[in-house]
């Protein structure tokens, strides 16, 4: 018998800004990812909070930025244009490649990559609207029809082959003139113009989407506001402000949605990566519940408990940093919980107080210090199989809602020879992790409702901007210069998670 439940949400997961291209086709406007050049290893520091840098060099290039204190809107904003960017020449490092611009160009190969989905199985598939194709610039008072039918046109794909299509709002996708004119999130405006947003897209898809999320990764901001809240600041004042709106405009989406469509079922998306102390040491185990508290607990109380928590409170208060709380804020919070939580889970981390002579490494957006047990990822990123099952039992214990997996994965350098990929070590990685998640379903109880494997097809990674990160069961040809066929391959793994889902994660 399986371990898993009947109608267990076996798929995988792209974001619109990863994998469409067609940055301008039908009315797109830019958004902030469009200005990334791929970063060799890191478009993000690890600074807290950071600004990329290519986005600076991208702004110079500009020669129209002055710096000023006031946004259009008074709020507080750390910069703004005389001019904005013209749209026709938006390529202005013209020796730089802008591997989002192009990415695998699903905008052109969404039929072909769909019927490869089904192929394999898929009962779901998480993708991401780009909020730019919609309202370009994200103030447009109407939004752009040529976007909403692009992806009426995808998710009739979907529901033909019996995939239910689980949508993410903004993955890494803000209009860019909303950082030009009220620096993202970090202005109130922000809340209204995703309000708008998420009302188009929920009057106009509500009959064939079913599961939303409102903000991927919404606790990134803590190391790049920019991509995540298109907020361009080092000042983690205002990175506070950013979150604080996010949460606020994540939970009028989801009262709008209970209010109007019952049936939807609205979720947050949070990164985990908990922290394990890196001895008994009980300064190293106090480290640890620090660490999960303000790198993800925070986000997570906040949109499954509906109340700010009180060691944020007390915190933001010891830093000087005051919430922009109005009239009526804590109760739209409180109405808008949302229905269960998604999350990324890639590795875990290690806490400790006092981190002089150790080893770090690379990780999904922050450096950790070295797990010693673990192996490492070809970018440094730990493989933690039990610290998925770990991760999940968790949350569950703390929120008691279901769980959705919708990231999970192993980024690695794939060879194609003719015509095959062959990537055992991809398959050994997928193995271990359904298994653990197997045993956190059966074994402990944990209530999780599907499992989507980030970038099912190869696609622009998010941290360094290259192609050459793949994740996918299928191969896209095309190079980190943007170089190549963009045809699609099976790899070995096609097959085997093909078989996972026939015999519903008992096949491993
Ligand atoms: C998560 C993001 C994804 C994705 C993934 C893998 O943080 O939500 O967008 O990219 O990480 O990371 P990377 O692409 O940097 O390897």
């Amino acid at each position: 018998m399986s371990r898993f439940p009947e109608n267990f949400l076996w798929g995988g997961a792209t974001a619109a800004n990863q994998c469409e291209g067609a940055y301008r086709e039908d009315g797109k406007g830019l958004s902030v990812t469009d200005t990334l050049t791929c970063g060799g290893l890191s478009r993000h520091t690890c600074d807290i909070p950071s600004i990329p840098e290519q986005f600076k060099k991208y702004l110079a290039s500009l020669r129209m930025v002055t710096w000023t204190k006031q946004g259009e809107d008074g709020a507080s904003v750390a910069f703004k244009m005389d001019t904005y960017p013209d749209d026709a020449s938006p390529a202005v490092l013209e020796d730089e490649y802008y591997p989002n611009r192009q990415a695998i160009d699903f905008y052109h190969h969404y039929k072909e990559d769909i019927a490869l989905f089904a192929e394999m199985g898929f009962k779901c598939y998480r993708m991401s609207i780009a909020w730019s194709r919609i309202y370009p610039t994200g103030f447009e008072s109407e939004p752009n029809e040529a976007g909403l039918k692009f992806y009426d046109n995808v998710f009739d794909e979907c529901l033909k082959y019996g995939i239910r299509p689980v949508v993410t709002m903004s993955h890494y996708e803000i209009p860019l003139e909303m950082t030009y004119r009220i620096n993202g999130f970090a202005s109130r405006k922000a809340v209204d113009l995703f309000e708008k947003y998420a009302r188009t897209i929920f009057d106009r898809y509500h009959d064939k989407v079913k599961y939303w999320m409102t903000f991927n990764e919404i606790n990134s901001s803590v190391h790049s506001g920019f991509i995540n809240a298109g907020v361009f600041t080092n000042d983690i004042a205002l990175v506070e402000q950013a979150s604080y709106h996010q949460f606020l405009a994540a939970a009028k989406a989801v009262i709008y949605a209970h209010e109007h469509y019952p049936d939807l079922k609205v979720g947050c998306m949070i990164a985990q990566s908990p922290a394990y102390p890196y001895s008994c040491k009980p300064e190293d185990v106090m480290a640890g519940l620090i660490r999960d508290n303000f790198y993800a607990d925070y986000y997570s109380d906040v949109m499954m408990r509906g109340y700010l928590p009180e060691y944020k409170l007390k915190d933001l208060k010891r830093k000087g940093i005051e919430l922009p709380v109005q009239e009526g804020d804590l109760q739209i919070l409180e109405e808008g919980k949302a229905d269960y939580i998604a999350i990324s889970y890639y590795q875990t981390q290690i806490a400790v107080a006092d981190e002089k002579g150790l080893e770090t490494t690379a990780g999904n957006m922050s450096r950790t210090v070295v797990n010693p047990h673990l192996e490492k990822s070809e970018w440094g990123w730990m493989i933690d199989p039990v610290g998925f099952r770990f991760t999940l039992n968790r949350l569950y214990n703390r929120y008691h809602k279901s769980i959705l997996v919708v990231e999970n994965g192993l980024g690695a350098k794939d060879v194609l020879e003719d015509g095959q990929v062959h990537d055992p070590y991809r398959i050994d990685y997928f193995r271990k992790h359904i298994d653990a998640m197997a045993d956190a379903i059966d074994i402990d109880g944990v209530d999780v409702m599907g499992y989507t494997p980030w970038g099912c097809i190869d696609l622009i990674s998010c941290s360094t901007g290259q192609m050459s990160k793949r994740y996918g069961f299928i191969y896209v040809d095309v190079d980190d210069a943007g170089s190549g066929t963009l045809k699609r391959y099976k790899k070995d793994s096609f097959a085997w998670y093909k078989k996972v889902i026939e015999t519903n994660g008992e096949c491993l």
